[in-house]
């Protein structure tokens, strides 16, 4: 069936395949190119972008050593959190569906990926850092909407 046809032209679809590639090559280049315009992080603007949240949505949850946020479908809870610094942050998913927890700006910490985070799954991540940490399901929502949430990390 499909061995017929691909026999039956053999010349044709390695030279396709090796300008397909070319092209490809052009446009990583091209992307390349355009990166430095970004400064030097480029989270920092994505974290600048995100809607105000204001202090009395955080639920404070400071002087904890460890505390549950719940991956359900599809929210955090809560979802937005202050903790103390150096607490241990559980993603619990409770719900149904696989999820994941991708930090906003990119590295500030590791991300949760999706097949870590199955139904009945948990991950630790530690922060130690006061500061502000977005993060978002990338399966439900971009960086601003949807499945997202926030943990800030209060002042030692
Ligand atoms: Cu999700």
């Amino acid at each position: 069936m499909t061995e017929t046809l691909e026999a039956s032209d053999p010349t044709r679809s390695p030279r396709r395949w090796i300008s397909s590639m070319a092209l490809l090559a052009g446009f990583v280049i091209a992307l390349g190119g355009c990166g430095g315009d970004d400064g030097p992080a480029g989270g920092s603007d994505a974290v600048a972008d995100l809607p105000v949240v204001a202090d009395s949505e955080y639920r404070d949850l400071t002087g904890q050593d460890t505390v549950t946020i719940q991956v359900r479908d599809n929210s955090f809870e809560p979802q937005y959190a202050t903790v103390s610094p150096g607490t241990e942050v559980i993603f619990e998913n409770r719900g149904r569906n696989p999820h994941n927890v991708i930090a906003v700006e990119a590295g500030s910490f590791v991300d949760v990926p999706t097949d870590q985070m199955q139904p009945g799954d948990s991950a630790e991540r530690v922060l130690e850092n006061s500061g502000e940490y977005p993060y978002y399901c990338s399966l439900h929502a971009t960086p601003s909407r949807g499945m997202v949430g926030r943990i800030r990390v209060a002042e030692g």
